[in-house]
């Protein structure tokens, strides 16, 4: 018989055991929530069409983003399994207007957990690459119900963070601030098996992702940057570069743990006023932890994406600069210099 590796439920237990931690079991089970929640999506994603879950709703988000029927559908699955087992204080979603208060009547943990439950959902329909990405806090002490306030807290503070990657396999990376690692789902057991251990982000690429329709919008310094990456090796970086666009961050970021790369999702004219389009608690500081733990960079073109102060709103946005710490530092030059 084949052998059956490592799961994830055994990794982090070893892993906790060897920190000496002694929230290894509550944390352990709160990882397997998540992954319970992930193992469902993953499933329906699957089946698409043929589990009647592709196509949209006829309401929105508080962003104003239309919501497919599967942005609803992953959100329950999240809400679900973390409530299932009081290992969670609370939670916030980006598909939910306020933080979510775990009901009554059931226990509640130490740890708050937010979640983008289903990224690049636009790609549900056309069979391309989805994913959830999460992160978690520590609950404070004696909170009952926490508010927006008590999720507001910089990145700096995760302790753990990961995205589930619904690709052609499914995948799961995590990070809990000791390097990254990443999971495959096995459907013949149903488990999470390590298959890409310590993940490291190469620090040279020339390769970036943005969404070059808003080329016009940019500031000056992503305008210069991108102009310099088209002239490939006649420009000043001297280099041919590749472009890929995902349009899921999860999928673009999952790219530059695997070969490197640099992600840009910048302030632009249309985003200026909001603060960027991507999510700081349910994107940008979870990507930012794992690209960071891979020995990568992110920063927003001005500071740390992990050092961004929280506004007290759990939809705040930021402007996003991520991947491969060479090119992500170049980028950031270009703007000292503007
Ligand atoms: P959703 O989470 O609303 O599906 O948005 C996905 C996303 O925030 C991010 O994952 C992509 O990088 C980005 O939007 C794609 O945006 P464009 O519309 O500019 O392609």
């Amino acid at each position: 018989m084949q052998e059956l590796g490592t799961t994830l439920s055994s990794f982090i237990i070893n892993e906790q055991r060897k920190l000496g931690s002694s929230a290894g079991g509550t944390f352990t089970g709160l990882l397997n929530d998540i992954t319970i929640a992930c193992k469902g999506i993953a499933n329906l994603v699957n089946r698409g069409d043929l589990a009647g879950v592709l196509g949209v709703t006829d309401s929105e988000n508080s962003m104003g983003d239309v919501q497919k029927k599967m942005d609803l559908i992953a959100d329950q699955m999240f809400i679900d399994a973390l409530e299932n087992n009081g290992h969670c204080a609370g939670m916030a979603s980006e598909e939910q207007d306020d933080v979510i208060h775990t009901s009554e009547g059931k226990q509640r943990g130490h740890y708050l957990v937010t979640f983008d439950p289903l990224d690049g959902s636009s790609n549900m329909d056309i069979n391309m690459d989805v994913g959830a990405i999460f992160s978690i806090l520590q609950a404070p002490e004696g909170i009952i119900n926490p508010t927006a306030e008590h999720f507001s807290r910089p990145g700096t503070e995760q302790i753990a963070a990961g995205y589930c990657l619904y690709g052609p396999s499914t995948m799961m990376v995590l990070t809990t601030g000791n390097g990254v690692n990443g999971f495959t789902l096995c459907s013949s057991i149903g488990e999470f098996i390590l298959t890409h251990p310590n993940m490291a982000i190469p620090e040279d690429t020339a390769e970036y992702a943005i969404n070059a329709s808003n080329q016009r919008f940019w500031e000056k310094p992503v305008q210069d940057y991108i102009a310099d990456c088209v002239q490939g090796e006649e420009g000043p970086l001297g280099k041919r570069y590749n472009m890929r666009w995902v349009a899921a961050m999860v999928g673009e970021i999952h790219r530059i743990l695997c070969r490197g790369g640099i992600f840009l999702y910048p302030i632009d004219e249309r985003n200026r006023e909001a603060g960027g389009k991507l999510r700081l608690l349910y994107e940008g500081n979870p990507m930012a932890m794992i690209v960071e733990q891979a020995g990568g960079a992110a920063y927003t073109g001005y500071e740390r994406v992990m050092e961004v102060k929280p506004n007290g709103d759990p939809h705040q946005r930021v402007p996003v600069i991520m991947g491969s710490k060479n090119e992500v530092m170049k980028v950031m030059e270009y703007h000292k210099n503007a």
